[in-house]
């Protein structure tokens, strides 16, 4: 989207019609750099850079004033050094963000029950309910941002919209420490003049197939007959970007209390019968159940495999780990333990599912000995790394044989999104 710099920075103020712009979506702002601002106020206003420094890795965040040099989350630190010569570079310090990050998310849950944590500085929140109690979501917005601002020292940027969608897109223009309203009857001329990689999911061979029929805004898609948008990205995704583009976004805000369990399975594109490539999917899967439940702050007591063959027959199995657990390693183990149980060997398989059961919140490895504990550190990393680069950006080694022909199919998360 447009540059992350704050160049283009867009607010709101209280004459804002938000009557209908019940969906707050709330991002910190230079995150880690912001907490390590706080321990070093004689570096408020220089460029500061988290990150290892040795050339060879990546820059975590930067301040607003080290982006102005053009430098940006992912870049390698070379890069970032040359363009920005007098940036201060700190190394990250994850458990210092983890408790900031709880310390705001808890602002949060005191002003409604419905926030949706995305990572480790966003969140989703309804304030539909919560307006009898605390006023307009416009005064809900400015009330959220001073908490944090008083109780961590942070500043955070808030969108406001009927829809969760343009509340995120809301709060990146409002970035850094702003606040801006889609009032609802304004969406369409919102979103008219937009670029279309401001739509979730356009980016790469959509953003290229949507070009060259001519489509670069918003309302470009809107414009062009559907046949011809079908035909260039598909009937899935042309049916959904022209849902978008018209502000469309069924999806409700889900808070983790709500989700019983979490799972994901996959449909293959050609029936498997090799226990090995089954196996290692079972690892690829149980990783994303792993990454998903660390992200909401939960722990699994349960793991359950469903398992669907060719001739559509179907069977799921659970098994209850010794210890709840959020780690990938550990929900692999009782999966590949209910598959060896499970599987009818010499049948192939259509549908593999593994699925975390009777969650219950904290995080793990608070008791002295904690066997997981380099399994947990190495899997937040990886989390960090998808973050930065994608979902495919990290494999467990096993899983790097894999490819798409090998296996290659139809991925579900409870979500319907790209976790
Ligand atoms: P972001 O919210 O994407 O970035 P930010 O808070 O630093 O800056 P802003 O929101 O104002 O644009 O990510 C939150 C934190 O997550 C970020 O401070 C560092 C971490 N992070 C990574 O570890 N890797 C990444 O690639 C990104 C983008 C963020
Ligand atoms: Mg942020």
């Amino acid at each position: 989207m447009s540059r992350q710099d704050g160049r283009e920075r867009r607010v709101s103020d209280s004459t804002a019609d938000d009557s209908g712009a019940t969906i707050l979506h709330v991002d910190l702002d230079a995150f880690f750099a912001s907490v390590e601002l706080l321990d070093r106020p004689d570096l408020k206003g220089r460029p500061v850079i988290v990150g290892n420094p040795d050339g060879r890795s990546v820059v975590t965040t930067a301040t607003y004033e080290a982006r102005a040099y053009g430098v940006g989350s992912a870049m390698p630190m070379a890069r970032a050094r040359q363009l920005c010569p007098s940036a201060v570079i700190l190394p990250p310090r994850h458990d210092l963000y983890r408790r900031f990050s709880a310390q705001v998310m808890s602002i949060m849950d005191e002003i409604t029950p419905v926030v949706e944590r995305l990572s480790i500085d966003e969140a989703f929140l309804d304030v539909a309910g919560s307006r009898r109690l605390f006023g307009r979501p416009f005064d809900i917005g400015v009330m959220l941002r001073e908490r944090v601002r008083q109780e961590t020292g942070l500043t955070c940027s808030v969108g406001l919209a009927g829809t969760k969608f343009l509340a995120k897109l809301a709060s990146g223009m409002a970035k850094p420490d702003g606040i801006l309203v889609v009032p609802v009857e304004q969406t369409q001329a919102f979103l008219a003049p937009l670029p279309i990689r401001a739509l979730w999911g356009v980016g790469g061979r959509t953003e290229q197939a949507l070009t060259s029929l001519g489509i670069r805004v918003v309302s470009d898609l809107l414009d062009v007959p559907y046949a011809a948008l079908r035909k260039a990205v598909g009937e899935a995704h042309a049916h959904r970007l022209r849902e978008l583009a018209q502000g469309i976004d069924p999806r409700p805000v889900v808070t983790a209390r709500e989700e019983k369990s979490v799972g994901h399975e996959e449909t293959f594109h050609r029936d498997i019968d090799d226990v090995s490539v089954l196996e290692r999917e079972l690892l690829h899967l149980s990783d994303r159940v792993g990454a998903r439940l660390r992200r909401a702050g939960r722990l699994a007591g349960a793991v359950s495999i469903k398992l669907r063959y060719a001739d559509f027959s179907t069977l799921t199995r659970t098994r209850r780990l010794v210890e709840p657990s959020n780690v990938g390693r550990r929900i692999h183990e009782a999966a590949v333990g209910l598959f060896r149980d499970a599987h009818r060997p010499g049948q192939a398989v259509r549908l593999l599912g593994v699925r975390g059961e009777s969650l219950s919140d904290g995080e793990q490895g608070l008791g002295l000995w904690d066997p997981d504990a380099e399994w947990r550190d190495a899997e937040t990393t990886v989390d960090d790394v998808r973050t930065r680069f994608g979902l495919g950006a990290m494999r467990p080694a096993s899983l790097l044989g894999r490819t798409a022909t090998q296996v290659g199919g139809t991925r579900h998360g409870d979500e319907g999104e790209a976790t």
